[in-house]
């Protein structure tokens, strides 16, 4: 699929996905989400691809779904929009067993702010700015943010954020704990190729069942991650990355991982 809307690259072992609708603060129109579905089917598939960064071209990260492209329509189908459009994404990049590394580069509005709470990690330009615009058109959260928001900044903080439409400035958002780090806007693009490089020279598959494991953890009872950290320790500990970091460790060098 040639795409139209978004830049896909792919180098060192870090696949980047950028959102690129400057005009419209990369608002998500069909087209843009249908190639983010192709494109993450492309991450998922290329062992090469040992992390994911997540940005946006422009001034914004994104300002959620184009409402300019609805003009006009007299009935949407907001349920076959969410299933097919946006929860396919969602559900993807919690499930793919990589890193994914939100770079959020500007303004992140509705489901463009939970495009980067579906990352793994989040690092904001302090020029970023999180709106859960929803109330502000009379509809709700989508696109998991309902799921996202009370785990990272707890229940009323979320129902501040979402019931009042508040906007977060960069610095509010790593206070509240929505974002890992906040750098200068000029630095964004260092600090993301450091944190992917790291990721993306890690043990994969251990990364990969890490992510699975935290996860698991938000969600179900100790009991279960328990069994979970068995199986997981099992395959991670038999895997090549797992001999070569044991092995570096008594050799007293670092270990040189190759991803599975
Ligand atoms: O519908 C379904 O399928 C269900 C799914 C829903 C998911 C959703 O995401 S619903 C929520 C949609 N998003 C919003 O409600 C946010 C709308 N945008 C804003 O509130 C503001 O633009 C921002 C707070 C994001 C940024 O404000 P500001 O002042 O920095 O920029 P601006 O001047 O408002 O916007 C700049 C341009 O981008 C402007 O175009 P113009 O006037 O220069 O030609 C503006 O219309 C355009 N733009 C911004 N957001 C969108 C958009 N165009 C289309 N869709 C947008 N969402």
């Amino acid at each position: 699929m040639a795409y139209e809307t978004i830049l896909y690259t792919i180098a060192d072992g870090i696949a980047t996905l950028t959102l690129n609708r400057p005009d419209v603060l990369n608002a998500f129109n069909q087209a843009m989400t249908d190639e983010i579905q192709d494109a993450l089917k492309k991450v998922e598939r290329d062992e090469t691809a040992r992390c994911l960064v997540i940005t946006g071209t422009g001034r914004a990260f994104s300002a959620g779904e184009d409402l300019k492209s609805h003009a006009g329509e007299s009935e949407r189908d907001f349920a076959a929009s969410l299933r097919n459009r946006y929860n396919p994404i969602i559900r993807k990049l919690r499930a793919l067993n990589k890193p994914v590394l939100g770079a959020v580069n500007g303004v992140a509005a509705g489901a463009g702010f939970s495009l980067a709470l579906a990352c793994d990690l989040r690092i904001a330009s302090d020029k970023a700015r999180f709106l859960q615009a929803f109330v502000r058109i009379g509809l709700v959260l989508d696109s998991g943010s309902s799921w996202f928001l009370p785990q990272l900044i707890g229940y009323a903080k979320a129902a501040e954020l979402c019931m009042l439409g508040e906007e977060v400035n960069a610095s509010q958002a790593l206070e509240f704990g929505l974002v890992n780090k906040v750098v200068a806007h000029d630095e964004l693009a260092a600090a993301t190729a450091e944190w992917a490089a790291r990721l993306a020279q890690g043990p994969t598959l251990a990364l990969g069942l890490m992510k699975r494991a935290l996860i698991m953890g938000t969600q179900n009872t100790l009991d279960e991650v328990l069994d979970y950290e068995v199986y997981g320790q099992t395959i991670a500990g038999r895997s090549e990355d797992g001999k070569e970091g044991a092995t570096a460790f008594i050799e007293k060098r670092k270990a040189k991982f190759r991803g599975r």
